[in-house]
């Protein structure tokens, strides 16, 4: 899967794809990830991508013209399947979202900033616009970096047997259930026994049951959800 970023700072993005499950993702070939920094479109010598809105009001605007030649010249390589553009008052982000993502082969996101992009640049080019919470960044770009990281983890052959995303948190709708390593007693504190007697149907079930009791309590929406 082939991930690019149009940004103004592109030093956002430079380490979180570096790391651990991401940079696995890169080195074994399965997700790579290009940045380019929206300037290298920008209008005139002193580099503007923003404006002043129409109407007034406190806040730049990202300009058109920049984000089309950018896009027009990024489609000319390659056809998206997804022009996707991080901003607050998009869908809101989820597992599902997720793994419908991880299918595609080639995706483009655009991180805004400032008051946002012109609204017709997100008419003419932006097929999906994605919020990753009711809350509000200073610019897209470590919303990017969540969306990205989410999906890469899901490509097959990026994590292994141990760390499957077959049984993640929200998989199916189910918080995950509490895990506990060596030792078995720590401080006083004891490991549940029927994950140390062995008999996998008893821990599945348990495990099961916990997903279970935890969802209740903590996110009783999901157990609403189909
Ligand atoms: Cl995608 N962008 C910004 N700027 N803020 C956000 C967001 C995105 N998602 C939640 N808050």
């Amino acid at each position: 899967m082939q991930i690019d970023i149009i940004t103004v700072v592109p030093e956002l993005l430079e380490s979180p794809f570096n790391h651990s499950i991401m940079k696995r993702a890169k080195e074994k070939g399965l997700l790579n990830v290009n940045l380019y920094n929206l300037r290298r479109w920008a209008i005139n010598k002193h580099m503007q991508v923003d404006d002043y809105q129409f109407g007034g009001g406190a806040g730049m605007v990202m300009m058109p013209e920049p984000l089309a030649n950018a896009i027009d010249e990024l489609q000319q390589a390659k056809k998206y399947d997804e022009i996707i553009f991080m901003t607050p008052d998009g869908e809101s982000f989820n597992q599902k979202t997720a793994n419908s993502l991880s299918l595609k082969e080639n995706i483009l996101i655009i991180c805004g900033h400032y008051k946002g992009i012109d609204e017709r640049i997100r008419q003419k080019y932006i097929t999906r616009e994605i919020s990753i919470g009711d809350y509000v960044l200073s610019g897209g770009e470590l919303a990017a970096a969540v969306v990205v990281d989410a999906i890469g983890r899901l490509l097959p052959g990026v994590l292994n047997d141990e760390t499957s995303a077959l049984f993640d948190s929200f998989q199916d709708n189910l918080l995950a259930p509490p895990v506990y390593t060596r030792p078995a007693d720590f401080r006083g504190n004891k490991v549940p026994d029927v994950l140390l007697q062995g008999d996998p149907k008893k821990v599945e079930e348990w495990r099961h049951e916990q997903s279970l009791l935890r969802t209740k309590e903590r996110r009783p929406d999901l157990l609403d959800e189909e």
